[in-house]
């Protein structure tokens, strides 16, 4: 099958506790390849944006403010099924959810500070790649 691709983020809790590094060996070694990654410190505006479907959430406000907290990483992951991989090696949103051997599981300190994003189906890996990075920012 051909490679397909993701959107991550390496949240504000793991860059401020030096886990850019281990993050990614984490997602390397369940296949996936880094393709573009950038060190950012998110805007409101930009926060606000990306996270825009969940504005209806009682958690909005403070994700948002989470997420600017800090620098992230965000990168562009590429594979076979990325977006499926990815969310399998992030494992479950709440830290107390996820399984043995997952990011989350291993380095997300709580249900907010989760260490990670992934995108959840091929059409947002799409819309969230290109609200981050210009085409030619991404080197497969
Ligand atoms: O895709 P994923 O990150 O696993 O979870 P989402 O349901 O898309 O929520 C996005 C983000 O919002 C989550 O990573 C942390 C935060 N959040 C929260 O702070 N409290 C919740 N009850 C649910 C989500
Ligand atoms: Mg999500």
């Amino acid at each position: 099958m051909a490679a397909t691709r993701t959107f991550s983020i390496i949240k504000p809790d793991a860059t401020r506790r030096n886990l850019t590094g281990a993050i990614t060996k984490k997602l390397e070694d369940a296949g996936l390849r880094v393709v573009a990654s950038k060190r950012i410190h998110m805007t409101r505006d930009q926060a606000e944006g990306f996270y825009a479907v969940h504005k209806e959430r009682p958690f909005y406000n403070d994700l948002c403010a989470f997420m600017t907290s800090g620098p992230v990483v965000v990168q562009v992951l590429e594979g076979e099924n990325a977006v499926l991989r990815n969310r399998e090696v992030m494992g479950a949103t709440n830290p107390a959810d996820a399984a043995e051997g997952t990011i989350r599981k291993e380095f997300a300190e709580s249900i907010e500070a989760n260490s990670v994003h992934g995108s959840d189906s091929d059409e947002n890996a799409k819309i969230e790649i290109d609200f981050f990075f210009k085409p030619e920012e991404i080197v497969g």
